[in-house]
């Protein structure tokens, strides 16, 4: 049975489910570049040019190892809109018996494979994505019942499951199963930072480069300095440089922000994570081997560790158990547009305009920028989450639906009502003070409540929880901040959210 294997984008792994079972004799690869993948968000050109030149060496690679590989380029005229067009084109041309693809990382890829299964007039099958360490089955048996997600007894069953970071009675190495108190340190002094490892763009590269800058200008972000690994040999060089010089102070300094330091000890390996060049296994594998050696303390390795084997794994099942009606939720009834400040237009906030440039230079930026900044921001605004979650979507390279949707929409705005997280992660100016120094440079004041100088996270923090109080007051976790709120007068209430109002109509036009 001659078979035809679909690759996509994120799906640049040669031991992805698709392509086991594939015969180099007699069957096929296909990588396409559509326009409806460029497009359905108004991705930054940097994700687009390093999904395309990642998916082109892939094909090469495969090539190398003797598969018959396919590749439809976005200015070939068989690329068509979307993926079901372009592949009916490519049947015209080429006969096959069956085709197979690993399942999507999207619920609308999904669906639109399934559609496709009706009107090819070839068999389609859809394998399950073997790369994650817990499938989504066993997610969801994993959640049935529960009325409460914690992702902590999620991960610590991974932990088991999995034999990660255990001593031989299965007790947690180190002691406990998480180290994250120790994981709250800022950046004080003259600490040396590394920087992740950069590489040249090739001729591969170069040509993406072109055809992103002549397609994809107008979309929000820089194109310049483009320095990702594109192959999985580059990724691995990328991660052992990761581990030697960031992961031993990854841990302390896992929450800290710095302006004009992008990475700090973080990894920017997601985006090579995310698209399959890099495999959640052998990451977690290399972090635990150097932690065994002594190279790493324990809060860095198991911190490390809990993201790619706790957290991400938790959001994917998230994403699968409870879509589509996940990515229509809207607990808090947010519904103010995105300002346009999201987009690079100058602001004072100096926390905001350092992670929004920081973001049109990178399509890159740590997850405190994005849960704490960017995302509490708009948690605190009330934003509407659908324009919220379609930015995240965009501008990072590291974003597809199943990782960007719960960790925007639940995570950081609240929108799921608490199936992410417990509490909404709502905090005022004095957070961003004590873990960056961005309020130094900022013509806010983070001391004030109130008033045309105090910090807009400050009174849109109170603002916020005035708004929702009701809702808290059923939370025992919000029982402490409330308290705050009580000792409020009527007075100072109203000038807050007064002044909020007025801010939100300067900031929002
Ligand atoms: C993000 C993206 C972009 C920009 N372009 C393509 C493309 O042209 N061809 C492709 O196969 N994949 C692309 N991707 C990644 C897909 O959007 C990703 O594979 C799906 O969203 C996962 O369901
Ligand atoms: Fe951000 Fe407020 Fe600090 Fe300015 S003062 S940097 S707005 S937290």
């Amino acid at each position: 049975m001659k078979t035809l294997c679909l690759i996509l984008g994120d799906q640049l792994s040669h031991n992805i489910s698709s392509i086991d079972g594939i015969d180099p004799d007699q069957d096929g690869i296909l990588l396409m570049e559509v326009m409806g993948e460029a497009e359905y968000v108004p991705h930054h050109p940097k994700k687009i040019a390093f999904i395309f030149s990642a998916m082109r060496h892939f094909h090469q690679e495969l090539k190398e190892k003797g598969f018959c590989s396919h590749y439809i380029k976005l200015d070939d005229e068989r690329s068509k809109g979307s993926f079901g067009q372009t592949l009916e084109v490519f049947l015209n041309d080429h006969s096959y018996d069956k085709i197979v693809v690993t399942e999507p990382g999207e619920w609308r890829v999904l669906e639109e494979l399934k559609g496709l299964m009706e009107t090819l007039g070839v068999p389609l099958e859809i394998l399950p994505d073997t790369r994650f360490f817990c499938s989504i089955e066993e997610f969801k048996k994993w959640a049935n019942g529960k009325k409460s997600l914690l992702m902590e007894n999620f991960y610590r069953m991974q932990r088991k499951q999995q034999g990660i970071l255990l001593e031989e009675d299965g007790k947690p190495e180190g002691g406990e199963w998480n180290f994250d108190k120790e994981n709250r340190k800022a950046i004080k002094g003259n600490l040396k930072l590394p920087k992740p490892m950069r590489f040249q763009p090739d001729d591969t590269t170069e040509e993406v480069l072109q055809l992103v800058s002549e397609r994809f200008s107008q979309n929000f972000g820089k194109l310049d300095n483009f320095w990702f690994a594109v192959t999985q040999e580059q990724a691995r060089r990328a991660l052992s440089h990761f581990i030697r010089y960031a992961l031993p102070n990854f841990g302390d300094y896992q929450d800290a922000m710095k302006e004009g330091e992008y990475y700090l000890f973080h990894s920017a390996l997601s985006q090579y994570l995310n698209c399959g060049l890099l495999n959640p296994r052998e990451v977690c594998e290399a972090v635990e081997k150097a932690y065994m050696e002594g190279s790493v303390p324990i809060n860095c390795a198991e911190g490390y560790i809990r993201q790619i084997l706790g957290w991400r794994e938790f959001i994917r099942g998230v994403y699968w158990t409870y879509m589509p009606k996940y990515s229509s939720l809207n607990a808090l009834k947010a519904d103010r547009p995105l300002p346009a400040l999201y987009w690079g237009k100058e602001t004072d906030m100096n926390c905001m305009r350092c992670v929004v440039q920081q973001t049109e230079e990178e399509a890159h930026s740590h997850h405190i920028q994005r849960l704490m900044v960017t995302g509490n921001f708009a948690l605190l605004a009330g934003l509407d989450p659908k324009e919220v979650c379609e930015w995240y979507l965009a501008v990072y390279a590291d974003a597809y639906e199943w990782v960007e949707l719960p960790n925007t929409l639940g995570m950081a705005l609240f929108a799921d009502g608490g199936i992410v997280g417990t509490k909404p992660y709502a905090a005022s100016g004095a957070y961003i003070n004590r873990m960056s120094n961005f309020c130094k440079n900022c013509r806010y004041d983070v001391k004030q409540k109130v008033g045309e100088d105090a910090c807009p996270f400050n009174y849109s923090y109170w603002a916020f929880l005035m708004r929702h109080e009701k809702r808290f007051r059923q939370n025992n976790r919000m029982k402490m901040v409330l308290s705050h709120l009580d000792k409020m007068t009527d007075e100072e209430k109203n000038s807050i959210n007064k002044q909020f109002n007025k801010f939100m109509d300067t900031i929002i036009c």
